[in-house]
């Protein structure tokens, strides 16, 4: 883990945050749950189009689309059967050239997921495939000889279960990281890397503005030395499809990279433009799990860790490489019910764990109702949940003798499905988000949380992004600043600040439910407030319930 340097380099100059990415603000949409406009309980490629001034309200620059492939969707969308097709479900070829468009015409850019680590088992390349080894196609996935019953190894799948699946017709087994119905695909294979490099320009060509590359560590692996993550040939294949793709055009690239650490984002990040703008890690999210065990074996958030390793990512990137700032995403529980507070404080915190966020370098990422402080499912049972890993691990679990009571916590606590219920926009039935059967429960508190409360209302969490999100654009500072973690060691406060060549800025947050002190607040007395969630007395360093804000003067 990274922890914070001791000296200053060399301010940069504001010119070296040049690329427009670097002051954009990216929103996440996962489809099937934002907006249904036909009355299927789905959320729809119209439903987005009906929202898109939404998203200009609050000032997003783009919006990275979830999967909205033909998919017979195992994995909701991440098993894509025809990469150059809209699932019925979400639409038409033409309803996402229209979305491409009328989001053109408001400025934002539409950013696609590419999920290239594997196809579904519906794909045509996977059916042929199977047809025989002399199939052209056999050679776009990755198989082994052996024996029924006996795997080439004991690699396990990331949704439960082996690796490895038996084809009986070809005596062979196929690689799977994730869901059986995800075959890897196999990158060592030239032809496979063209067919993608030539969808990648397909998609390009149709205007979108930039992609999110899943689970893009695991492209290059090598199953025989059980090696997922970052094989041997990662950077040269993303070198390569970078040159072949994303350069040919000014787009936004995002890798997602769980195996990422400061070195290696410096390469996949690297300023000459060679991999990608930039990765998602996950350091920082997998702190509050048991060491050496997987994300359900919960333990408490170790805080000042916390702190310095986001501190250590700042400082580590400064000058040779790009951070993305998140706390949310789809397969993440909502960051105000997991390390903030969802009961008294929830717009409170909310508006803390943003600016802690939106005061870093890097380009902040909101996940759909994220900007409204929404909150972690309410269900009670299993039965109410619908993603497959959250059933397949309950599965396991229960017939491995576990206590379903401490199962449920887990699943309260981590399942993907916590940030998967539908985006609350009013207080109508099923919340505005359809007329029909929702896919998935609506959280039962969307009377009280919900868009049409709270745009245009100035103290709301909406209202908040907002101001956030204008400050990004009206301050180089957010952008070019270098950043510099105060007491390290506090139990409860957050406080750090940025510098550039003509203003510093000082971020500060509470983030717990008690009042302590910070007293570096005293040498800002004279400074200038941009955002807080509590009015202040310049001379007040005590910090109440997770109390908030950003100052900033010249230097
Ligand atoms: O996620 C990658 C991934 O590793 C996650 O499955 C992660 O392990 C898990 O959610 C946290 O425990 C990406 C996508 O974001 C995810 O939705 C897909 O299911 C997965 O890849 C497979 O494509």
């Amino acid at each position: 883990m990274c922890e914070q340097k001791k000296e200053r380099p060399a301010l940069m100059p504001a010119s070296a945050c040049n690329k427009w990415w670097q002051k954009a603000v990216v929103y996440q949409v996962y489809p099937r749950s934002f907006q249904d406009s036909s009355g299927d309980g789905i959320g729809d490629l119209r439903g987005i189009i009906s929202r898109l001034d939404y998203l200009k309200t609050l000032g997003v620059d783009a919006i990275w689309l979830s999967p909205v492939y033909c998919s017979p969707q195992d994995d909701n969308g991440y098993d894509i059967s025809d990469y150059r097709d809209i699932d019925p479900m979400f639409g038409t070829l033409e309803d996402m050239k229209q979305l491409i468009g009328e989001a053109k015409k408001r400025n934002i850019r539409i950013v696609m997921d590419l999920v290239l680590n594997h196809t579904s088992d519906e794909h045509r390349w996977f059916k042929e495939a199977k047809k025989g080894w002399d199939n052209p196609y056999h050679d776009y996935y990755v198989w082994r000889d052996g024996k029924e019953g006996v795997p080439p190894n004991d690699m396990k799948a990331a949704f439960g279960g082996s690796a490895w699946t038996w084809v009986p017709e070809l005596s062979q087994y196929y690689f799977h990281q994730f869901s059986v119905k995800q075959p890897d695909l196999n990158w060592d294979n030239p032809k496979v890397r063209r067919e993608i490099y030539d969808m990648i320009l397909w998609w390009m060509a149709l205007g979108v503005g930039g992609f999110r590359l899943d689970v893009i560590d695991q492209i290059a692996k090598v199953p025989d030395e059980k090696i997922t993550a970052n094989g041997p040939k990662l950077h040269e294949y993303i070198r390569e499809m970078s040159r072949e793709t994303f350069q040919k055009g000014d787009l936004i690239t995002v890798g997602e990279a769980w195996g990422a650490t400061p070195e290696l984002a410096k390469l996949y990040s690297n300023p000459d433009g060679s991999e990608f703008s930039m990765v998602f890690q996950f350091q920082h999210m997998m702190l509050d799990q048991q060491e050496g065990r997987e994300k359900w074996d919960l333990s408490p958030l170790p805080f000042v860790k916390l702190k310095k390793n986001l501190a250590g990512w700042q400082q580590a990137l400064y000058g040779c490489g790009w951070n993305s700032l998140f706390w949310d995403n789809h397969d993440l529980p909502r960051i105000v019910s997991h390390w903030g507070n969802d009961g008294v404080y929830r717009e409170k915190s909310a508006k803390m764990l943003a600016t802690i966020l939106h005061g870093m370098q890097g380009t902040p990422y909101i996940y759909q109702g994220e900007e409204l402080g929404m909150t972690n499912a309410d269900f009670e049972s299993i039965d109410q949940f619908r993603d497959i890993e959250t059933l397949n691990m309950y599965r396991e679990r229960i017939e491995k003798g576990y206590d379903p009571e401490d199962v449920m916590c887990s699943v309260h606590a981590k399942s993907r499905d916590n940030a998967r219920t539908p985006m609350q926009w009013d207080d109508s039935e099923n919340a505005g988000f359809t007329t029909g059967t929702p896919w998935i429960g609506v959280n039962g508190n969307y009377k009280t949380i919900n868009a049409a409360s709270q745009v245009g209302r100035p103290d709301s969490v909406f209202s908040y992004y907002q101001k956030l999100i204008g400050l990004r654009k009206a301050y180089d500072i957010f952008a070019d600043g270098y950043f510099e973690l105060l007491m390290p060691e506090d139990p409860q406060i957050f406080v750090y600040t940025r510098t550039d060549e003509q203003t510093e800025m000082l971020v500060y947050a509470n983030f717990y439910d008690k009042e302590a002190d910070c007293p570096v607040l005293s040498d800002w007395a004279d400074a200038q407030c941009l955002i807080a969630n509590e009015d202040r007395a310049p001379k007040r360093t005590a910090l109440h319930a997770y109390e908030a804000g950003i100052l900033v003067r010249k230097r």
